[in-house]
């Protein structure tokens, strides 16, 4: 059953059981993998009464053989994926081990091609607790609803946000040990509609922002917990004045943290009022999304028309002159490549660009997500070769045919982007705050290099 618009009633005297699945990926460095919506759930759960414990998968960073999985994709030949997380062994023992019969159970589920993870850890739930209600929410519910719903066996397929969750604290209570890091979000929702984002789908029309004494109240009491590090994740935070007001907070408060936004920040919106405070208020790595150096293609096909070349080279030169280059951890470039019809040249030559201004290249490649304006505008070449939605995983560059480009170069040019990393890493020796794993290139790949001319071969 799916269900949109999903309310939480009171709940005195119930209990209820919060999963992170693991990921099933051909490789996976991500160090900040926090749920935190389901933490947010956590949040109003126990303001409801519930009794709550959580099992995150992700919290382990462990990795092994993928139990039961058939291999009968079209391309998934010659890869293969391994289960990143906690083993299911574990699960099963802390499954044993809980205090309580969950009423009910909560399971997150994130990135739409990850969703046989979910599946397999719903069987497992299914397994040990048959009478409890199993609820699935998050990104891939409410991306593909109806695969959902058709295939990983919940109850009920919450579609969307619980409204009344969308503005709690997380719940990091429920870890074991506090975590070093947590996720905070200043607001959600985005004014534009880049032809690749999903956020239109995930958060509807429109900004709404968090009070922005309660974000510093959040950050302060998990800091009082021990959190020093906090990742903001929202979607274009930089939009309105919700940021100059958080990072003043935290000034006038005194709080000595760190802070940075892995997911990006828009170049367009970076002044030098900003950064002073930023860099006040304890900022790392500037992370901003430069996506492709031809400006035609980036406004024409990604509709992606309010960043200009020269607003990225601003923010660069601004945040160079408050030392974020070198000193406060390093500048960090988005690259998307792998995107259909695109010029291989075109990324060569973003990646040339980036590395020769000291700036650390954050290869995006790109994979269609369900609902949004690419997705629909090549879904006959999807659907054409029958692509399951596992198979639009980012790392199997699934328009390398189309754009005519062999996948052993799309692999060759993500290897080639990480080597221009580190090398760039022996001359600014910043530490990269939330993109460690940049220099960290994790796929077994053919040997690639670039000739005098700048062609890959
Ligand atoms: C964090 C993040 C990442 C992290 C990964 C997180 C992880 N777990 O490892 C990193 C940085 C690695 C990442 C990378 C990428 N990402 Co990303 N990422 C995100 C981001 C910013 C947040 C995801 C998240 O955790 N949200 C938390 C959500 C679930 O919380 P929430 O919405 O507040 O939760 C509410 C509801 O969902 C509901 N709810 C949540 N859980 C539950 C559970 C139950 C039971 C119920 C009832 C309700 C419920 O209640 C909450 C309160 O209202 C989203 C964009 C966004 N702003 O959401 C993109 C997003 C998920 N990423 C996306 C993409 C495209 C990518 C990349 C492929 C980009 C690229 N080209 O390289 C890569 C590759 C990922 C990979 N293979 O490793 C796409 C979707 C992709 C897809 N097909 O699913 C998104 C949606 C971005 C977008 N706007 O299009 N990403
Ligand atoms: S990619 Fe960024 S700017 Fe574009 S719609 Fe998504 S959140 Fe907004």
């Amino acid at each position: 059953m799916i269900i949109e618009d999903y309310r939480i009633d009171e709940g005195k005297g119930k209990t209820a059981l919060l999963v992170n699945p693991p990921v099933y990926d051909f490789a996976y460095s991500n160090t900040y993998n926090q749920p935190d919506g389901l933490l947010r759930v956590a949040t109003l759960l126990k303001e409801k009464g519930y009794r709550t414990a959580l099992i995150d998968f992700l919290s382990e960073r462990k990795f092994g053989r993928i139990p039961e999985f058939p291999q009968d994709g079209t391309i998934f030949k010659g890869f293969s994926r391994k289960h990143y997380g906690m083993a299911y062994k574990e699960f099963e023992k802390r499954l044993a081990a809980l205090s309580f019969y969950p009423d009910e159970i909560l399971v997150t589920s994130i990135m739409t091609y990850w969703w046989e993870s979910t599946r397999d850890t719903i069987r497992i739930l299914r397994r040990f607790f048959p009478k409890s209600k199993i609820l699935l929410g998050g990104i891939y519910p409410t991306l593909c609803p109806e695969h959902a719903d058709a295939n990983v066996g919940a109850d009920v397929v919450v579609k969307g946000e619980i409204r009344e969750a969308s503005d709690s604290w997380t719940d990091v209570s429920l870890y074991d040990r506090t975590p070093s890091y947590a996720i905070i979000n200043f607001s959600r929702g985005c004014p534009f509609s880049c032809a690749y984002c999903a956020q239109r789908t995930l958060n509807g029309v429109g900004m709404r922002y968090r009070n922005p004494i309660d974000i510093v109240n959040e950050i302060e009491s998990k800091h009082t917990l021990g959190v020093n590090n906090f990742w903001v994740f929202s979607d274009n935070f930089l939009v309105g004045d919700i940021f100059p007001k958080v990072l003043n907070e935290i000034v006038t408060r005194g709080l000595r943290i760190s802070l940075s936004a892995p997911k990006g920040m828009e170049p367009r919106l970076i002044t030098h009022d900003l950064l002073r405070l930023m860099k006040k208020a304890g900022w790392k790595t500037i992370n901003m999304a430069f996506e492709s150096s031809n400006a035609d293609f980036r406004q024409e096909s990604w509709s992606r028309r309010h960043n200009t070349n020269s607003d990225f080279e601003r923010a660069v030169r601004l945040s160079t002159e408050y030392g974020f280059k070198q000193e406060a951890g390093g500048i960090v470039g988005f690259v998307l490549f792998g995107a259909p019809e695109e010029r291989f040249a075109d990324v060569i030559e973003t990646a040339r660009y980036l590395h020769s201004e000291g700036i650390f290249i954050r290869p995006m490649p790109f994979t269609p997500v369900p609902t949004t304006a690419i997705f629909e505008k090549y879904r006959d070449y999807i659907e054409s070769r029958r692509l399951k939605l596992e198979e639009l995983n980012e790392k199997l560059y699934p328009f390398a045919d189309l754009n005519g480009i062999p996948l052993e170069k799309y692999l060759g040019l993500h290897k080639w982007m990480f080597e221009l990393n580190s090398e760039l890493r022996k001359t600014n020796r910043v530490r990269l705050f939330g993109a460690e794993d940049l220099l960290d290139f994790q796929m077994k790949v053919p040997s690639f290099r670039l000739t005098a001319c700048g062609c890959a071969v």
